[in-house]
């Protein structure tokens, strides 16, 4: 037997077959007719003992079987990319279809409006401080100049926890708090977050509401300071033309303690329905720190001296965009949250 022309013979079949094979699964089976067990190539080891030269017989036979076999890896691999650009080609993305419209969600309003003011503060270089909602009436009174039966805890109808805790009436505390951090160094903060009454609810008051508390310790601070930094915040958050004026008032905190009108930005003094036609707008409490304060929390009140102000953001917000109704702010009603977006994007 011509053992060469036999496996030349086997090469020739098994390539053509291979070249007209045109799936995995047929390729898969001229591999197993071929190379498996009892496949041609492997049943041709039967006649290497009828052969003499057994080296070159090994030879061949190894050279046929490596050959095939890379015959058909490669036209394995050449169907199955043809496969995958098949499949590729059923599972084009189709990028003319509209695409799927996520509705973006929106701050809360007073969110936005404390916000907002943050970045003018900031912007004249003071840092925000957060202090707690719940806590001792040590932080929200005492050390803020309101002892236990003052007169002064009236003003504000406060949620008491216990005789010793409570939640806070105004952000005012955390100004208690960072006095005392501080020990006797010079500061530069607001406050914002919120603040718990028991007032009844209705247009202009709830419950719940937030203010953004300033407060300013250091060496010379004096109420033109006080009246500039709120003049310049009055004209960044409302227009440049809003002017500020100051009204003598009571905080046991602050003395002199002021209310703090702008003008109207509606009529621009004229006098208007926002005004209640007096041309002007109360927007929050302030004064130069009280000298007891200073004196509770470490500062000498003959070496330094401060300012702090009391900010009520719905107010604020309200008087800002025309809201009627504070309640507004916290029914999740999404037709006003939307109104707002409008106004953002404006
Ligand atoms: C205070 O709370 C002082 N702590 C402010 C202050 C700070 C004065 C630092 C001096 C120095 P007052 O009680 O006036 O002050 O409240 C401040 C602001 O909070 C008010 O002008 C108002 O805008 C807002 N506010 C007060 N009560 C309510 C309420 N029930 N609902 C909504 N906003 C309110």
């Amino acid at each position: 037997m011509d053992y060469t022309l036999e496996f030349e013979n086997i090469k020739t079949k098994a390539s053509e077959e291979i070249s007209k094979a045109n799936d995995l699964s047929s390729l898969i089976n001229i591999k197993n007719k071929y190379l498996s067990k009892k496949g041609e190539v492997s049943l041709m080891m039967n006649h290497i003992k009828e052969v003499s030269d057994k080296k070159a017989f090994g030879e061949i036979y190894n050279k046929t079987r490596k050959e095939i076999e890379s015959l058909i890896n490669e036209k394995i691999k050449v169907e199955e990319e043809k496969k995958l650009n098949e499949e590729l080609k059923k599972e084009r993305i189709d990028i003319t279809l509209p695409g799927n419209n996520y509705v973006r969600g929106i701050a809360n309003p007073f969110y936005q409006t404390i916000n907002e003011i943050e970045d003018i503060f900031r912007g004249m270089g003071y840092s925000v401080e957060h202090g707690p909602e719940v806590d001792y009436d040590k932080y929200v009174f005492e050390l803020l100049n309101i002892p236990h039966d003052h007169p002064a805890r009236d003003m504000q109808d406060t949620l008491y926890i216990n005789d010793n805790l409570l939640l806070r009436s105004h952000t005012s505390s955390v100004q208690a708090h960072v006095m005392e951090k501080a020990k006797g160094k010079p500061i530069k903060i607001i406050c914002p977050g919120k603040t718990y009454r028991r007032d009844d609810d209705d247009m202009t008051h709830s419950h719940q509401f937030a203010q953004v508390e300033g407060l300013v310790i250091d060496k010379n601070i004096n109420l033109g300071n006080l009246k500039a930094t709120l003049e310049l915040f009055a004209k960044k958050m409302f227009s440049k033309d809003t002017k500020v004026r100051f009204r003598s008032s009571y905080f046991p905190f602050t003395e002199p303690s002021v209310e703090v009108d702008i003008s109207c930005f509606n009529c621009k003094g004229k006098g208007c329905p926002i005004c209640k036609n007096t041309g002007w707008i109360e927007i929050l409490g302030a004064g130069m720190v009280h000298p007891n304060v200073l004196k509770m929390s470490g500062y000498d009140p003959e070496v330094y001296s401060g300012f702090a102000f009391g900010i009520g953001i719905e107010r604020v917000t309200m008087l800002k965009y025309g809201i009627n109704d504070i309640r507004k702010f916290y029914q999740n009603d999404l037709r006003f949250i939307k109104e707002f977006k409008k106004v953002k994007e404006d």
